[in-house]
């Protein structure tokens, strides 16, 4: 069996290490998150670092996120504010535009990670979630890290803290649609994909996207949801699956999936409720600054399986590995 599926099947259990990972760190540092921080990572580190200051925003921060390559190279360009805190996302610690990237700023520093790293040792503050993973690209441990930071979050903004334990339940119903996924993948061969979600579950989506380039080298794309009927909805056709990310539909919702469907393109929703979609994946409730923990599963599956069903192996991704460095 590969790797790859076995840690995705871990999220409640990464979902659980999470929890005990912010509690220990909360008993250990008299420390709150402050107002205004700026969020980096790469890869799947950085579109993780999109939802975290998401959350920061509406929580009452301000949350601002780059790839480390664009905070080393290119800040000038951007509105990073007045930051309190530069909180570097990696999930090995390693990484050496993470580790670079967390010496630009002249602000505390916090790590996210799943190791004790040059990052943690580097940091003056480290979040350290031993989600550790054979598979080369990052599945249980994003959702993982996602869930103890905005726990951190939760605490140091005043909010109440979410349970744990209901979570990481949720997390093992959502995976329990793993046999419909791996049918729809076998029954349905799609040339290309294209990923919607708004909001928190934009990010979610771009993941998406990187899961199928890097596990089942192929050709998928991701847009804030209505922003892909601008153009670039030209390119679906009878080859496509458009996958919808969605907490609650609404009629523009079920609007959208009709027009990809006249078409020709076929449409999966995953949300709360059904859009008129060919597909269709109920998502349990949960708060909305918790979901992206439940949708990860999902589209990680089907970059699997995808990638099962085009005889890779998602365990060796091709001109990738676990670690970039220079
Ligand atoms: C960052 C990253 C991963 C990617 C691959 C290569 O790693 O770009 O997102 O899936 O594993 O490295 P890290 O900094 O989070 O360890």
């Amino acid at each position: 069996m590969h790797s790859t599926i076995k840690e995705i099947r871990k999220t409640p259990e990464g979902i659980m290490k999470a929890q005990k990972a912010f509690e220990d760190f909360v008993a250990n540092h008299d420390f709150r998150l402050p107002r205004e921080i700026v969020y980096t990572g790469c890869g799947s580190s950085h579109f993780l670092s999109q939802p975290l200051a998401m959350a920061t925003t509406r929580l009452g921060g301000r949350g601002f996120s780059a790839p480390c390559s664009e905070l080393l190279y290119s800040r000038e360009w951007y509105s990073i504010g007045s930051p309190e805190l530069l909180v570097a996302i990696s999930r090995s610690g390693e990484t050496t535009e993470a580790v670079e990237a967390l010496r630009v700023l002249d602000v505390p520093k916090f790590a996210l990670t799943a190791y004790e790293s040059t990052l943690s040792r580097e940091a003056d503050y480290a979040l350290v979630v031993p989600a550790h993973e054979e598979s080369v690209v990052m599945t249980h441990s994003f959702p993982a890290f996602y869930f103890a930071y905005l726990q951190l979050l939760l605490h140091s903004y005043g909010g109440e803290t979410l349970d744990a334990g209901h979570v990481a339940t949720l997390t093992e119903e959502v995976l329990g649609n793993e046999g419909y996924v791996r049918e729809l993948v076998e029954g349905f061969d799609f040339r290309n994909v294209i990923f919607l979600g708004s909001g928190i579950l934009y990010p979610i989506a771009l993941e998406a996207m990187l899961k199928m380039k890097e596990m089942a080298l192929f050709w998928s794309e991701a847009y804030p949801t209505f922003e892909v009927r601008h153009g670039f909805k030209s390119i679906a056709d009878d080859g496509t699956l458009v996958v919808l990310l969605v907490t609650e539909p609404f009629d523009w919702h079920e609007k959208l999936t009709r027009e990809f469907q006249n078409q020709g393109a076929k449409v999966f929703t995953v949300g709360r409720r059904d859009t008129g979609a060919d597909y269709f994946i109920e998502v349990p409730e949960l708060d909305e600054l918790a979901s992206p923990v439940i949708y990860l599963p999902i589209i990680q599956l089907l970059a699997y399986y995808k990638a099962v069903s085009r005889g890779l192996n998602p365990d060796n991704p091709r001109f990738l590995s676990k670690v970039v460095k220079w």
